[in-house]
């Protein structure tokens, strides 16, 4: 049962993905509510209600809806990120098999309110059950009146597309995802210009996460102060967090924001085996990894900043005692070497050569040194790159060494024998 049963509430009743199960638990009620309003009201309901981006970074979404120009004379765009590929992520895949239409009437009311007439989800290649069931309600919708021409005689038109991208972590980068949407290869462009005034064919568009979008037809049906009672201060409502790894019930755990890993273990029946935390992700692999040390940090965008990490997607890897740290950073390592588009040079070169660093160390060799080479890499490539690919790679192997420095020392460097070191100590 979820804590706050709000996002999943309807994951458990039977067909819950139809137009007409969907109805029958209130479904398209806040549709017509948020059309009988104008589109600035409800810009300043979203505002008020406190909704931040659930796709990594937390931005407030009434803020960027108020960011789109009017009057303009462009046309505006309203785009889903549903390229759901960050590691230990599994949210909104679900959250699409399950309740499509929550999605698709959170589309209508936010394209109504920055008055965009063409939406697009934009899904990670790999999630065709997903990408079905999309489709499928797209056109339940489209037959019911809720898309189209004249929505509800309200004289607003929406044409919403489901869009499969061809399955590369980069596109789930906001501008990646509009270039490769656009036709072209998925590479990051350079912001600013943000999407909100150079999207979509560099116009006026608005890029949102799955979960951030499905939230919206709760806020118009319960308002701002209902969003407001559960989570915490700056970082309020219900979150869906991902379970994954050494859990005894892995899976998706609605709670309010700034529960803890403690409270989320307590649902999830605990670490596997009844074995010992060793070390967790907050918002999958491109966030620092934390210990059992931060068991009590509230898992929202301040708590997660106060620990030493980021909140990121609520993707909790959870790691038992017996996970070996370099393995784990070495194979996170290689899936950022592998998805980085080659675009800029520290993402492309130094993702690259810190796994062959790692493996080195695996497989025994190196040196004392390529510990702190990997740090001094890390630190040239945060913050140096276009996208926040290449900071993710570093969180990795920066919060590994943080943690775990001991299990980086090659082998070799701990059983250098003393007096081959000039001082007679160990090298390690
Ligand atoms: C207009 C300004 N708009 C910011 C908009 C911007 C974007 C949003 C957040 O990365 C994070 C990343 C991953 N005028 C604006 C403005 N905006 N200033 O606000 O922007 P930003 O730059 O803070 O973040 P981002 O580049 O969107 C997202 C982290 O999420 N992450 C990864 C997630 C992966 C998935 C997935 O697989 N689905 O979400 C995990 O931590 O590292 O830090 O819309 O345009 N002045």
């Amino acid at each position: 049962m979820p804590v706050t049963p709000v996002l999943t509430r309807r994951w458990n009743t039977p067909e819950s993905w139809t137009i007409d199960t969907y109805r029958r638990l209130d479904g398209y009620v806040a549709l017509r509510t948020a059309l009988a309003g104008d589109p600035d009201s409800l810009i300043k309901l979203v505002k008020d209600s406190g909704l931040r981006g659930r796709g990594g970074a937390g931005f407030p979404t009434g803020m960027k809806w108020g960011f789109i120009p009017q009057g303009d004379g462009k046309p505006h765009y309203l785009v889903i990120n549903a390229d759901e590929g960050e590691p230990g992520t599994c949210k909104d895949a679900p959250l699409m098999k399950a309740d499509p239409h929550s999605l698709i009437e959170g589309i209508v009311i936010a394209a109504y309110a920055v008055r965009a007439n063409q939406a697009y989800v934009y899904l990670r290649g790999e999630l065709v059950h997903a990408a079905r069931r999309m489709r499928a309600a797209v056109a339940e919708a489209y037959a019911a009146g809720f898309l189209g021409r004249d929505i509800l005689g309200s004289g607003f038109d929406l044409d919403l597309v489901v869009h499969s991208g061809a399955g590369a972590y980069i596109c789930g980068e906001e501008t990646a995802l509009l270039d490769s949407l656009e036709g072209r290869r998925g590479q990051p462009r350079l912001r600013p210009p943000f999407p909100a005034t150079h999207g979509l064919y560099a116009s006026p568009t608005v890029v949102n996460n799955v979960e951030t979008i499905a939230s919206v037809p709760f806020i118009v049906n319960h308002g701002a102060d209902w969003f407001r009672s559960m989570g915490r201060e700056k970082s309020p409502g219900p979150k869906i967090y991902s379970l994954s790894g050494h859990v005894t019930r892995p899976g998706q755990y609605e709670a309010p924001m700034g529960t803890t890993l403690r409270e989320l273990l307590e649902l999830a029946g605990g670490v596997r085996g009844g074995r010992r935390l060793k070390a967790w992700t907050p918002g999958g692999s491109s966030t620092p990894m934390l210990t059992a040390d931060h068991l009590d940090a509230p898992l929202d965008f301040e708590g997660m900043q106060e620990a030493g990490s980021l909140l990121g997607t609520a993707a909790l890897m959870i790691m038992d005692e017996t996970t070996d740290m370099l393995k784990v950073v070495r194979r996170l390592t290689e899936f950022y070497a592998h998805e980085s588009c080659g675009k800029c040079t520290p993402c492309r070169e130094g993702t690259s050569w810190m796994v062959k660093i790692l493996k080195r160390i695996e497989a025994g060799g190196g040196d004392a040194q390529d510990v702190d080479t990997l740090v001094d890499a890390c630190d040239n490539i945060f913050g140096r790159a276009f996208c926040a690919l290449a900071d993710g790679a570093t969180s990795p192997i920066v919060s590994g060494i943080k943690f775990f420095r001991d299990e980086f020392i090659p082998v070799s460097a701990v059983t250098t024998k003393p007096d081959s070191s000039p001082d007679g100590a160990y090298a390690g």
